[in-house]
């Protein structure tokens, strides 16, 4: 499909086209940064729509209060796997797509700097993607104890639990394997003459990434393995009876999971970076200070975690500390936006699909933003804890946030990947389709959660019931826009479509090489292109 056979300017391998294996073998031994590119995309699509699949059950058995469908055993198995499967399965492989894809050929390398290790990085994904998947089978079932795994739910549980912490074992080693990957190739094999500071803003922010990754999926794994001591073999770090605390696991579990949560934003921001200077024949705004807020929003990250446990009881200092800390992510996220609108304006703007989704993205991210700056004040935290205003807020910001700027990524560069054209009108269909339902269902969340609606529950008092009526019939739309966009817009535009022209995007893209200059604005008129 893609990559080897569409006369793609194609950088040359190592090996002539006879030495590369055919069929699934092409596949299974895939060391070309594109088919491997390629295999991560199309499993994250798969996960996309298991964790899709998911959360229609979950909206299914909320349309209405009392128990329709499953019993709440089954639903908090719904909920942990939809997360879990979202997060490992669905968002972060899909931008390790493209990050293979598009980081080499962004920083002039003939691959990625481990080809091998590229492809075991990713074949360690569908065995860990299938534990997941079967815990539903076994006794227990799956973790009901939501993605986060906190005990003592998490060492009471069945045999489910150890496949899910094998599962995270996998993944997490995967994922260090793949930004090691991605740090050599950036650090190592740019194109002589090719400086940081110019990189495309991709590369950057998934450079950054990659040194979160590093840093903190280690700590995930040591949670887990010590969830799996607790329930295995007599250890008693979680369990307060044998002198254990387990609040301990929600200190190490959320050291890593708020640097996690920019792991699956950072790379988009990237994404964004360069589809709005493309689509407003403009040059980014603020490229250094886009990289600098990059790396601020990375570092802060360490010092946020605790604002997940406002209310587990902790110094006031304390408290005070964590939420001065999040807030302080406002003000270079806040950079960022203001360097996005900034390019726009008086820019030469055209609205194809991925200037809409990097629009759209704009827009429905900031309100995550907002709303998450609003979760940071301490003394709202305690009230909203655990009700459905957090649920809005952090889908705010992975759907409309990561998922849109991964459709954004996905239309501006898939005519590179396939060598063909997507149908535009519908992608027109798909973006306002997936703008609309995406509102409608996670907006009437913040005002199910002010209310005090909890979350994880497969009931609710029957007051929440016109609320949550409007919300699952939007997720359910929002779900079958996902739908329509693999049947009528991916599956075709694989192999067939408009052939792409060389340069898509009227040669608008290669603004996305512009060379941040240390003379005046108007230099920045007539950007020069590195290729
Ligand atoms: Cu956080």
């Amino acid at each position: 499909m893609a990559g080897t056979s569409t006369g793609s300017p194609d950088l040359v391998h190592g090996e002539g086209a006879a030495a590369h294996p055919h069929g699934w073998r092409r596949w299974l031994f895939a060391t070309n940064h594109k088919d491997i590119g390629t295999l991560y995309l199309f499993f994250s699509v798969t996960m996309l729509m298991i964790g899709g699949a998911l959360a229609m059950l979950i909206r299914l058995e909320l349309f209405r209060p009392g128990l329709q469908f499953v019993q709440p055993e089954l639903y908090n198995q719904f909920v942990g796997m939809h997360g879990l499967i979202m997060i490992f399965g669905a968002i972060m492989p899909a931008f390790v797509g493209f990050a293979n894809w598009m980081v080499p050929l962004q920083v002039g390398a003939a691959d990625m700097a481990f080809a091998r290790m590229n492809n075991f990085s990713f074949w360690l994904l569908p065995p860990a993607a299938l534990l997941l998947v079967t815990s539903f089978f076994v006794a227990g079932g799956a973790p009901g104890s939501g993605w986060t795994m906190y005990p003592p739910l998490s060492v009471q549980m069945g045999p489910g639990m150890d496949m899910t912490i094998f599962a995270v074992h996998m993944m997490g080693a995967s994922s260090i394997m793949g930004a090691i990957n991605i740090i050599t190739t950036i650090l190592n094999m740019r194109a002589p003459g090719l400086h940081l500071m110019r990189m495309p803003m991709f590369c950057w922010t998934w450079l950054i990434t990659a040194y979160l990754l590093i840093a903190v999926m280690p700590v995930l794994a040591t949670a887990v393995t010590m969830v799996l001591t607790d329930r295995h073999f007599d250890t008693t770090f979680f369990n307060a009876a044998g002198g254990g605390d387990p609040v301990m696991f929600q200190h190490i579990f959320w050291f890593f999971g708020h640097p996690e949560v920019y792991i699956m934003i950072l790379p988009g921001f990237g994404i964004i970076s360069q589809v709005i200077p493309a689509f407003s024949r403009k040059p980014l705004f603020g490229y250094a200070s886009m990289v600098y807020a990059t790396a601020a929003i990375a570092i802060i990250s360490f010092i946020v975690w605790a604002h997940h446990m406002f209310t587990t009881g902790m110094p006031v200092t304390a408290q005070l500390f964590f939420m001065y800390a999040t807030m302080l992510v406002a003000i270079p996220t806040g950079v960022k936006v203001f360097n996005w609108v900034a390019t726009m304006w008086k820019g030469a703007l055209s609205f194809e699909a991925p200037m809409l989704f990097a629009v759209g993205f704009l827009w429905v991210f900031t309100i995550g933003g907002f709303s998450g700056l609003i979760l940071a004040v301490a003394p709202i935290d305690v009230q909203m804890q655990d009700t459905y205003y957090v649920v809005a807020h952090f889908h705010y910001v992975l759907v409309a946030g990561s998922l849109f700027a991964l459709f954004s990524g996905y239309y501006y560069w898939v005519p590179k990947w396939t060598g063909h054209m997507y149908n535009e009108k519908r992608a027109h269909f798909h973006f306002w389709n997936s703008l609309l339902w995406v509102n409608l269902t996670f907006f009437p969340m913040h005002f199910l959660g002010l209310a005090g609606m909890p979350r994880r529950y497969a009931d609710y008092a029957s007051q929440f019931t016109d609320f949550n009526e409007l919300v699952s019939v939007a997720a359910w739309l929002f779900g079958l826009t996902q739908v329509y966009w693999l049947l009528f817009i991916v599956l075709p535009n694989i192999r067939g479509g408009p052939p792409a022209p060389a340069k898509p995007w009227d040669g608008a893209e290669g603004l996305e090489w512009t060379v941040p200059s240390p003379a005046p604005f108007h230099t920045f008129e007539k950007p020069p292109l590195i290729k």
